[in-house]
């Protein structure tokens, strides 16, 4: 019987190829007036994250992310990428660290699911 080396590679072929390409969601998260363009932003444990930020004002702001040590500063009409996995589940703040701007309202909530 010589089918069953070829299954057992092939169930092992599809599993490297499933290993292989992790997950990446892909965030995008305009800055403007202040705000986020998203109040909360829902994402997997353990799952890479790709956040495309869009800073749309003709002034600077950032994107803070105090638990998972990320802390990015757009200058005006700058766009910025990052890719983090979040590797604790929880509900965590976001916020941009110019000053003022997160009293004004610029935060939000991650939330990760396990
Ligand atoms: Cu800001």
């Amino acid at each position: 019987m010589k089918l069953r080396p070829f299954l057992t590679s092939l169930i092992l072929f599809l599993l490297l190829v499933a290993c292989a390409k992790p997950q990446t969601s892909r965030v995008t998260l305009t800055l403007q007036e202040m705000g986020f363009s998203q109040n909360e932003i829902e994402v997997s444990a353990n799952q890479p994250v790709t956040l495309h930020l869009n800073n749309k004002d003709g002034y600077a702001h950032a994107f803070d992310l105090d638990e998972f040590d990320i802390h990015l500063k757009l200058a005006a009409a700058e766009t910025a990428e990052i890719t983090f996995t979040p590797t604790r589940s929880g509900t965590f703040t976001f916020y941009c660290s110019s000053p003022g701007h997160q009293a004004a309202g610029m935060a939000g909530s991650l939330v990760v699911v396990p």
